[in-house]
């Protein structure tokens, strides 16, 4: 009986509204956490060659064409299901024969082949893009070669090429990961790709760019994200 008492002193009518004293609301309390909310996405990612695909650090899909395909110039469409915050993480890969960073390698045509990526993530049910490629994403660079470029007219590349390959660092597709060491991405025109087949089939938004490392050519893998708030 006290406590109802207690209880019925606190409340107080404001503007003929009920409420509730802080003091009796704060011995009351009670925190309810809010499971996330599951979104249904939909990326659509052209890639020069290969990509992965991560949504807050999970492999969500990647390019069906192995990355050991000279010429992969497909587009993919992956449907995810995913919470905000949403960390969007990509591999990039371009195709290089060997470790010499070079293509077509013996033949009339043997070059520094380069990269190139486009993305765009909507939301299925509203249709809206939520993120897309450009230089607000982060890049780092995990190989290079050949870092001395003048052995693409080595008859012996493959010995004559050098490369630098770094470790991929733990975490880097998740949202606590510290990215602030990492440059912005930098943007490409669809001429500095030459950009082809896939690409095309793709209706992109104009938010969406081509993106890769500062060097087209010589790096080879690169990792790129975003993190999208909602
Ligand atoms: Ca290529
Ligand atoms: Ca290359």
């Amino acid at each position: 009986m006290k406590i109802i008492l207690a209880s019925f002193a606190a409340m107080v009518v404001t503007s003929g509204a009920l409420t509730l004293s802080s003091q009796t609301s704060s011995a009351h309390a009670v925190t309810i956490t809010a499971k996330p909310k599951q979104i249904e996405f939909i990326a659509d990612v052209w890639a020069d060659n290969w990509f992965a695909l991560y949504a807050n650090g999970k492999l969500v899909g990647e390019d069906s064409v192995p990355i050991t395909t000279e010429r992969s110039f497909n587009a993919e469409t992956i449907k995810f299901t995913a919470t905000y915050p949403l960390t969007i993480g990509l591999v990039a890969k371009d195709f290089t024969q060997d470790a010499s960073g070079l293509e077509y390698i013996g033949s009339p045509r043997q070059q520094i082949g380069d990269g190139g990526i486009v993305a765009q993530i909507k939301e299925v049910k509203s249709g809206k893009v939520v993120t897309a490629t450009s230089s607000t994403w982060k890049s780092f660079t995990i190989n290079t070669a050949p870092l001395n470029p003048t052995c693409v007219t080595s008859s012996k590349p493959s010995t004559d090429c050098q490369s630098s390959t770094l470790n991929v660092p733990t975490g880097w597709n998740t949202a606590s990961f510290k990215d602030a060491s990492w440059k912005s991405a930098t943007q490409y025109s669809p001429q500095d790709v030459g950009v082809k087949d896939g690409y095309l089939t793709i209706n992109w938004s104009p938010s969406a760019k081509l993106v890769w490392s500062s060097d087209l050519k010589l790096d080879n893998t690169v990792l790129l994200r975003t993190k999208v708030s909602k």
